[in-house]
This record gives structure tokens, sequence and C-alpha cells, in this order.
């Protein structure tokens, strides 16, 4: 409810919109209507309430909460049901274990604070409370299992056309689950998957934004940034996260349809940082990689593999196997 009172009133602008029209359009009862402007009051939202004109939304608190995001959204959203948690271990955890449960697809699952935030293979994600933007999305995708990574390569471009829209900035990928910034890391995506041989169960998508963080611990400084750092500006999460979603769901539904991550290349080898730059492949883990090869990267082909060039021939790499690093930086 709280959230079609929002949205009648985002729709309206600086206009007023009238206690009747409010209860017409988010299709509750006047008393209804008032308890809930009154709640979102208490919850940060400055609402102005005049007598016969009605009410005017002056400003959203920078709370993810449900409604502040799920009032923004696109009518024909992915989006089903948002979960928003004040703090949570991690909310890939947390969408899996609902997953598990036979979660729909469309549950996103956002919350404030991750008191064990993770990148892949057992990795740690800084996550500054109130800083950044930490959701997983659950997905029942109708593909193949061997599919499932071109997910993550279609989320890095809702994340590219998401931030250029609403932070006004010129983001780019690093191959294949990185958005960098200046040179730097700004977003990491995690995509987990339950399956068996050849049917999906679930998968779930992690997105991790650094938004208005100042500073970063001295292990990442040197590679990690945030919207804040590179534009100056304070970034609105809860409209940065809606507008991610709305991506993604645009996105997700065409390569569901395709099956393939095919007619995103030219895009996404358009968005690619290190094209046509040097790049080290690390084979295995990469703070262990026992095998390295350098070469230039050429961009992804039809399967999401990065081509790259090397002296001893054209490598097609995939994710999981490799790791890929600039050579004279974290990006190129
Ligand atoms: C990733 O892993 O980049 C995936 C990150 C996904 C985080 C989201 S937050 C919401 C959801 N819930 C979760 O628990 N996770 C997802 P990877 O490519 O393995 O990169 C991890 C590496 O990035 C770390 O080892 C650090 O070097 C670096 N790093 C950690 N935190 C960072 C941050 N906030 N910004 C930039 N770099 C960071």
């Amino acid at each position: 409810m709280k959230s079609g009172i929002l949205r009648a009133l985002r729709q309206a602008g600086d206009s007023f919109v009238s206690g009747q029209a409010l209860c017409e359009k988010a299709g509750v009862t006047r008393q209804a209507v008032w308890k809930n402007i009154a709640q979102l009051k208490d919850c940060g939202f400055v609402i102005d309430s005049v007598p016969n004109k009605g009410y005017r939304l002056v400003s959203s608190p920078d709370k993810m909460y449900s409604y502040n995001i799920g009032s923004r959204l696109s009518s024909g959203t992915i989006c089903k049901k948002i979960e928003s948690l004040e703090v949570t271990d991690s909310t890939n955890i947390r969408a899996k274990q609902l997953a598990e449960f036979g979660e729909e697809e469309g549950t996103i699952i956002i919350a404030e604070k991750q008191t064990a935030g993770k990148g892949r293979m057992g990795r740690h994600w800084e996550s500054e409370p109130g800083a950044g933007i930490y959701m997983s999305m659950v997905l029942r995708p109708d593909i193949s299992p061997v599919y499932v990574p071109g997910i993550t390569l279609v989320t890095a471009l809702a994340l590219v056309g998401a931030i250029k829209e609403t932070c006004n900035a010129s983001p780019l990928i690093k191959w294949p689950n990185d958005i960098v910034l200046g040179g730097k890391k700004i977003c990491g995506i995690l995509t987990e998957m339950s399956s068996e041989m050849d049917f999906i169960n679930y998968v779930v998508t992690g997105i991790g934004i650094n938004a208005n963080n100042k500073y970063f611990p001295e292990e990442i400084e040197e590679t990690a940034t945030s919207l804040f750092i590179q534009t100056r500006k304070k970034t609105d999460r809860a409209q940065l996260a809606a507008c991610t979603i709305d991506y993604f769901g645009r996105y997700y539904k065409k390569f569901e349809k395709a099956k393939s991550i095919e007619p995103f290349t030219n895009e996404y080898n358009n968005a690619l940082a290190n094209r046509d730059k040097e790049v080290k492949i690390l084979y295995g883990m990469a703070e262990n990689a026992k095998k390295t090869e350098t070469g230039i990267a050429r961009g992804i082909d039809k399967n999401g593999a990065l081509i790259v060039d090397t002296k001893s021939g054209t490598r097609h790499v995939l994710s999981g196997e490799v790791s890929v690093r600039g050579l004279y930086g974290y990006a190129w």
C-alpha cells in the first residue's frame, strides 16, 4: 500500500494529489491513506499535506525500504516482491534459503548491512552499512545450466545502463563480473546456482554496488572506488537499485528467450574495459595461480568466453576457470 501511495505521489512530481485521488490510485480508504502517510513521514519521507489540496512528496530518505524501491519500478518489472532487511549475513545466502523453500522468481532481497558479504570463491565483499547497495535476486530461468554464467554478463550490462542513467557516469565492465569506474571496481556480481545435470532448481544473482562510500579498507583501497568518490555526488540508492532491477529484467527476459549471450556480444564488447588491452590470465584460484599467460583481450565470443590473443594462439577463456588482470593496474 505504501508503494502505491508513493508511486502516485512520485508520478505527480511537484503537484499535489488529492486524498480522494490517492484512495483511488492506491485502492484504499481515506483513513488508510492518512495512516500510511503518517507512517511514511515517521520513516523520513517529507510529504506536504495541505487542506483542500492534498499531498505532495518533497523528498525520500536514503533508506532501502521495500516501498521506497518498489514505488519506482516500471510497470513490466521482473520484481514480484522485495524483502528489505536492516541486517543479514549475506543477501545471497538469504535468497538461496528462500529459493530452497520454493520462493518464486522475482523475489529480491536487499539489506542495509551485510555481516558476511561474499565474493566469488569464498572471497569477502566489503559491505559498509548504509553506504552501498547489497541485493540478490531469486531467478528460475528456463535455460540449460551451462548458460547460467551468461546471467552474470547481462547483469553487468544492466549495471552499466542503470549507472549511466541514474548517476550520469560511464562505467565499463571488467570481464566477467566487475564494473569499473576510473579504473577501479565499483560493483561486483555473484551468481550462484542449484541445479541437476540438465535442470536448474534456482539461480541467485547478487549485486554489490559501492554507492556513497567515502573510503575503503587498506587491503582494497588501491582497487576499489565508489560512485561518490568518482562523481562527488551522493547517489539515491533506492533509485539506482530500482533502475538496476528494471534494466536487469529487460536484459534477462531477452537472454532467457535467446538462451544465449549472442544478442548482447556487441554491446558487451563496447563496454569492455580491457578490450584490445594487454591482460594476464591466471589459471585456477587467482591468488594461488600456478600458471599465467599474457595476451591481448579482444572481447567475448557468443558463449561469453573472453577471447585473448596470446603468443601461442587464441584462447577462449571461460569464467570460473580463470581470472583476468590488467597488466598496468586493476582493470587495464
Ligand atoms: C565479486 O566477487 O565481485 C562479487 C561481489 C558480490 C557482492 C554482492 S553484495 C550482495 C550479494 N550478497 C553477497 O554476499 N554477495 C553479493 P570477486 O570477483 O570474487 O571479488 C571479490 C574481491 O573484490 C575481494 O577479494 C576484494 O579484493 C575485492 N572487494 C571486496 N569488497 C569490495 C568492494 N566493496 N568494492 C570493491 N572491491 C571489493
